[in-house]
């Protein structure tokens, strides 16, 4: 008999959300000589997340035991997905895609890169090569139904849109959170694992919670004061903060930073406008309470503002945004501890790299959509255009699709016309992990390994973390026989598209990446490789056997602010290093980083950008709008649920069905909706039929209702999911309601109708 004692313990970050906790994994050997996992709990040895958990990092077992999580390549035949080998998927992409680039050229391809791109090291590192390599503008991303604004913000303010300041939550006396609910999300934006821990600790030595949110969130629960807010309108508060701060002279940036700011004569003069007497109808915020907001972050010892979702998907996102920082460079808080402070990432920073403390700056409009004119933000186009870019005819329409780790029919506004346009391409692949929503669209389905099958680096979240650590995980488990890792899928995918026919190896995309970043960075200045020898060093990456993100890692980790630098310092950091190091290396708190951080043409923080200034115009313009709007949607998440994709978990989709519409009681009444009753909801572009949940904890005017939900369509493979099936909340959202500087969805504050269903 096989002895079914552990036999082997593991440690590997869980790339299920942005707070990157540390597991412990205890495998058993299973009855065909192999492994399975026993138990998965917190490492508490991890130098980061020290034994957190929540209840979906242990389902990593679950995925990767799920029976409908795809094994083998799938191929639409009559309408059906059927498996068939890899080989015969490389040969029939090979066949259409170049059929497609044939008879339309590479303007007629697309790209559509979804969130766990953020947690495959895979597919952060490789992405870029596949969509360098498909040679196609249209490049559509999550990013803008979530944090682009963010990134337009940053790249006004300090000249790098991933320069973004995070609430330094270990030190602060006082954190106020707009829009965020890291007691569901566990943070974004903001790489904190146990960040409902880290809050309570601020609040055990004294400091305070605020925060503002139409909902009593779990957060807001926990806060000391819940602000409750009209949506839509978090820019107009804010700005009101910051022109109380202005007014009643408690404006000072502190001598830290102030030598390196322009614009302050500017902002002050925008900001006059924004009295709280003005901006308190459409918050719904009392003026006595904006002052006296204003002036305890501006009291307090060490303050943060911070903001996430319920800000950035809004109409004036990217406003919201860079007023955020306004107030914290107003209250002396930017860039000093118990502030907001930039981390300085172990590997892969943009803020790392190149001139310190000046640069190019940031700039959109590289080019418009074909269809609607938007202009480009960070290399992409708002998804919301998407579906228009395929079904409009013409010069450059969209025949052929590639999604990686997306699921825009669920995830993206006006969903259903998402939906049949994606049936008008002529060809569609997705590399996904499950036959759903978005994916039953694509003539061939290519799964990528388990997440236990895959190594792990937080390339992207660990330079928006709270300390500066770094952590590597080799993969858990083997790959399955004829497997490929998801990188060699994406690199495989790359050079099919590029015409180098289905035989291409994966290696070809891979050594002609990591050849471009290497001579990228001996060629660079300031690089602490600026004049080496390329070929020694890619003689050396090589002579470890190191391939595909493995290789480009340790690359970036040896060339990065904590590198050894090739030589340079033997102390310093290497995959070496971090394999030697299971728990992870924390290299400290945040330490100051202006100016150095800075990427602006001046070299100074622009606190009074053009684009952001000439917003507050939009801004004010709208406020009566916002003040008298009816009804309007907003959403929320939950602990136990991850955007659209983890529902076909059973320990995680049990008990109460949770795609309930919230209604509050006097809402309730006036509508004559009643709890456990069911509600029709119509906006401008769809309509949808949900439970009604009655409760207090949401604000009269205001219902609720989860996105990510609607699983109930033919011709998917996600029995679990299908039995808690839901509605899809983005067949509501308005694909034309974007925030104009970033091209980012509203999604929250989105007008509604909603009646008794009958
Ligand atoms: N468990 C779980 N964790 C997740 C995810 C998940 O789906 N489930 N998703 C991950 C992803 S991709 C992301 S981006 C993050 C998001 O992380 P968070 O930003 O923390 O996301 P939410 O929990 O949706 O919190 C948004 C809050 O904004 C509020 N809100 C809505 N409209 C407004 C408004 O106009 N103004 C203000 N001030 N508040 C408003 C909502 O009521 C809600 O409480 O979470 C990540 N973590
Ligand atoms: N109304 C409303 N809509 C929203 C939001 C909201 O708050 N309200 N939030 C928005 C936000 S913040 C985000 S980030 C987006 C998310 O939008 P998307 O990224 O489009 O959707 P996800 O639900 O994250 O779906 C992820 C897909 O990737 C697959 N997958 C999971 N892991 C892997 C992997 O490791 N590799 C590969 N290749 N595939 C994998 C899953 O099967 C699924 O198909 O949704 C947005 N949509
Ligand atoms: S909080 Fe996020 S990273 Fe931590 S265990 Fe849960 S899903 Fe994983
Ligand atoms: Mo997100």
């Amino acid at each position: 008999m096989t002895d079914r004692s552990t036999t082997r313990t593991a440690f590997r970050t869980c790339p299920l959300c942005e707070a990157s906790c540390g597991l412990e994994i205890s495998l058993r050997s299973d009855e065909q000589g192999g492994e399975e996992v026993q138990r998965i709990r917190g490492d508490l040895l991890d130098v980061f997340s020290r034994g957190f958990i929540c209840p979906k990092g242990s389902t990593l077992k679950h995925l990767h035991e799920d029976p409908d999580r795809l094994r083998t390549p799938m191929v639409k035949r009559d309408g059906r997905h059927v498996p068939v080998t890899w080989d015969e998927a490389w040969a029939l992409i090979d066949d259409r895609l170049g059929g497609v680039i044939a008879n339309h050229g590479r303007g007629a391809l697309a790209a559509y890169v979804g969130n766990p791109t953020a947690h495959s090291l895979s597919a952060m590192t490789f992405s870029r090569v596949l969509l360098t390599g498909l040679g196609t503008k249209h490049r559509f991303s999550a990013s803008t139904v979530d944090q682009m604004p963010r990134h337009v913000a940053s790249g006004h303010v300090f000249g790098s849109p991933v320069a973004i300041p995070v609430p330094d939550l270990d030190r602060t006396d006082y954190l106020m959170i707009l829009g965020a609910n890291p007691y569901a999300s566990n943070g974004s934006v903001c790489t904190a694992p146990d960040f409902p821990g880290r809050i309570e600790a601020m609040r055990a030595r004294g400091g305070k919670l605020v925060v503002v949110d139409p909902r009593l969130s779990r957060t807001a629960q926990e806060a000391d004061e819940w602000v409750s807010i009209r949506p839509g309108s978090d820019a107009l508060l804010l700005a009101a903060i910051a022109h109380t701060m202005l007014a009643e002279g408690l404006a000072a940036p502190g001598d830290h930073v102030v030598d390196h700011i322009v614009g302050l004569e500017d902002l002050s003069a925008a900001l006059l406008p924004f009295t709280p007497e003005f901006a308190a109808p459409a918050t719904g915020i009392g003026a006595d309470t904006i002052r006296r907001l204003a002036r305890e972050i501006a009291g307090a010892p060490t303050a943060a503002v911070y903001g996430r979702i319920g800000t950035t998907t809004t109409e004036f996102g990217s406003t919201a945004s860079w007023l955020i920082d306004v107030v914290n460079i107003l209250s002396g808080n930017l860039d000093r501890p118990g502030g907001s402070m930039f981390p300085t990432p172990v590997a892969g920073g943009a803020t790392t790299r190149g001139k310190p403390g000046s640069g190019r700056g940031f700039s959109v409009g590289r080019g418009q959509s074909r269809v609607s004119g938007h202009p480009e933000v960070m290399g992409e186009y708002p998804v919301s255009v998407l579906a228009e870019e395929i079904v409009a005819p013409g010069e450059g329409q969209i025949r052929a699709l590639v999604t990686v780790a997306g699921n825009p029919v669920l995830s993206t506004p006006n969903s259903d016309r998402l939906a049949e346009a994606l049936d008008e391409l002529d060809f569609m692949v997705s590399i996904d992990l499950y036959l759903n929503e978005t994916t039953r669209h694509a003539d061939v389905i290519l799964p990528p390994p388990s997440q236990l099958q895959r190594s792990h680096y937080d390339l992207l979240l660990l330079q928006f973390a709270v300390r500066n650590v770094a952590n590597y995980s080799p993969a858990v488990l083997p790959l399955d026989e004829g497997q490929p890792d998801e990188w060699e899928i994406i690199a495989k995918l790359t050079s099919i598209a590029q015409g180098l026919g289905a035989d291409v190896d994966a290696s070809v995309a891979d050594d002609f990446a990591i050849d471009a970043l290497v001579r990228g960075a001996v060629k660079g200045e300031h690089s602490p490789v600026a004049g080496r020898d390329a070929d020694e060093l890619l003689a050396e990456l090589a002579a470890s056997g190191r391939k595909g993100p493995e290789r480009m890692l340790d690359f970036m980790l040896r060339t990065g602010p904590f590198g050894d630098g090739f030589g340079a310092d033997p102390d310093g950091t290497s995959l070496d290093d971090l394999l030697a190091r299971p728990h992870g290396r924390d290299f400290g708190a945040l330490v100051p980083r202006i100016p150095e951080v800075l990427r602006t043409p001046s070299g100074k923080i622009e606190v009074a950008p053009g684009p952001l200034v000439a917003d507050l115009t939009r801004l004010a313009a709208a406020a009566d709008e916002l003040a008298t709007r009816g009804l309007v949607l907003v959403g929320r998440r939950h602990l136990r649920s991850n955007n659209s994709w983890m529902h076909n978990v059973a320990v995680l989709v049990k008990g109460k069905p949770r795609c309930t519409l919230q209604v509050h009681p006097d809402d309730a009444v006036a509508l004559g909706l009643v709890d456990g009753g069911a509600a029709t909801i119509t906006s401008r572009v769809g309509s949808v039929n949900a439970p009604v949940e009655v409760t207090e904890s949401i604000r009269p005017g205001v219902v609720s209702l989860p996105h990510g939900w609607g699983h109930d369509v033919a011709g998917t493979q996600m029995r679990v999911a299908a039995e808690h099936a839901g509605v899809n909340s983005n067949v509501l959202s308005d694909d034309k309601a974007i925030d104009p500087l970033s091209g980012t969805s509203v999604l929250n504050g989105i007008p509604v109708e909603v009646t008794a269903a009958v």
